[in-house]
């Protein structure tokens, strides 16, 4: 199939490619590289060394054998690129990641607010419009995010609810309780892709997936210029990737309040899984489908005492702290998501082990000496005043 990966620069876009390229797919990315200048206009960098796109697309080149197409240009402000490029490569299917992915980045002020919308927003509708354009048979696969759903006093459904209102019965989107201004974009793209499918017959998939962990995928191990770009701070690192890094350098685990908070995980590793899933079992014509793309449900610090347990036995003494919550979020919660969809197609989940987390501590261990203790604690606050 020929697959187009757009944001293939990022943490997920890039294993992604490779990925799909190994398993025989005519695979092309796109990237304007704005996430690195994202991480720069704000001091950060990724734990490891992540070598320029093109390199790495010439190192895969000669590891595997296959050819990666690359197409640099901005999504989200020029149609004309967007239209060109799936002019060009005519997708079958194409695999949106080219979102600002960071809820303290949205957070922070009104610029990175309006950046964060502006680029998610207006992306995806480029996107549905060049699909449009092309071949309205493209197949677009759409990372979206549980935190659409928020923490609801009521099982979350995977995209649809039946209710019966009065007598009546009818089936509507599960209503959207966002957790940032980034979750929000995420919930007008979906509402955005609904319509395309209701009103264009657009063939969607909404991969609402949840907090992704992990270092490295099968692929990305084949060459230190593969690797894909982990982050630790406060703005771009997920919790349990911040978790490990702190283990390893000695600063106490940042739990944000009592530690309560429960989202859904899943190892980067079936995030691959199940894009490929979702690609090869394409939608139909009109279809707006919803997966809930996560494998466990965890506490913070259900997180954190793991990481805790599994450190001590490599000898590294790690304290558990309860800062101040920054974000404006449910500590004690009911929260039960369903999940079934992507396994029902194959998943098979790598769910958190010990084996797990301690890959993890021992390859931020190699990189130990890269870690900037500053950029650790959160910054942003939810609350402006
Ligand atoms: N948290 C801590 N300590 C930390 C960092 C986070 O207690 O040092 C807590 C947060 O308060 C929150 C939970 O951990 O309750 C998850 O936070 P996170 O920063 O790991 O993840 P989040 O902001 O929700 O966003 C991440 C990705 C985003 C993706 C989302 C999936 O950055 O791209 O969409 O996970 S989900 O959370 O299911 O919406």
């Amino acid at each position: 199939m020929r697959i187009l990966i757009l944001g293939g620069d990022g943490y997920l876009g890039w294993p992604t490619a490779m990925y799909l390229s190994e398993r025989g797919h005519e695979v092309a990315v796109a990237d304007n590289m704005i996430k690195r200048f994202w991480e720069a206009s704000i001091g950060v960098e990724p734990l490891n060394h992540i070598r320029s796109l093109n390199v790495r697309v010439k190192r895969w080149r000669e590891v595997s054998g296959k050819e990666i197409k690359t197409y640099i240009g901005d999504i989200a402000h020029n149609h004309r690129f967007v239209y060109k490029m799936f002019e060009d490569f005519r997708p079958e299917a194409v695999v949106h990641y080219a979102e600002q992915p960071s809820a303290p980045y949205s957070m922070m002020n009104r610029t990175t607010c309006a950046d964060t919308q502006m680029n998610n927003v207006l992306g995806t509708l480029n996107v549905m419009f060049a699909i449009q354009h092309t071949d309205p048979d493209t197949h677009l696969v759409k990372l979206g995010t549980m935190g659409e759903y928020g923490t609801p006093n009521i099982d979350i459904e995977e995209g649809w609810l039946d209710v019966e209102h009065n007598g009546r019965k009818d089936r509507v989107l599960y209503p959207k309780k966002p957790h940032s201004f980034y979750h929000l974009s995420k919930v007008h793209d979906s509402n955005n892709l609904a319509f395309a499918s209701r009103v264009w017959g657009q063939r969607v998939t909404d991969l609402n997936q949840g907090v992704v962990y992990g270092i490295d995928t099968d692929e990305t191990r084949r060459h230190e210029d593969l690797q894909t770009s982990f982050h630790y701070d406060s703005v771009f690192g997920t919790v349990l990737n911040r978790f490990v890094t702190q283990a390893v350098v000695g600063v106490p685990l940042t739990v944000y309040g009592s530690g309560s908070q429960t989202r859904g995980y899943l190892n980067i590793r079936d995030t691959l899984r199940c894009v490929e899933l979702a690609a090869d079992n394409p939608a139909e014509r009109g279809e707006f489908r919803v997966f809930n793309q996560f494998t466990e449900q965890l506490s913070i610090m259900q997180i954190a005492e793991r990481v805790k347990g599994v450190a001590a036995v490599r000898g590294l003494a790690v304290t558990i702290d309860h800062i101040e919550n920054p974000r404006v979020e449910q500590e004690d919660h009911y929260y039960n998501a369903k999940h079934s969809k992507l396994q029902q197609l194959g998943l098979e989940p790598h769910l958190l082990t010990d084996a797990v987390i301690d890959h993890m501590l021992e390859v931020a261990l190699t990189h130990r000496d890269r870690i900037d203790p500053d950029v650790i604690q959160p910054a942003v606050k939810w609350k402006q005043r």
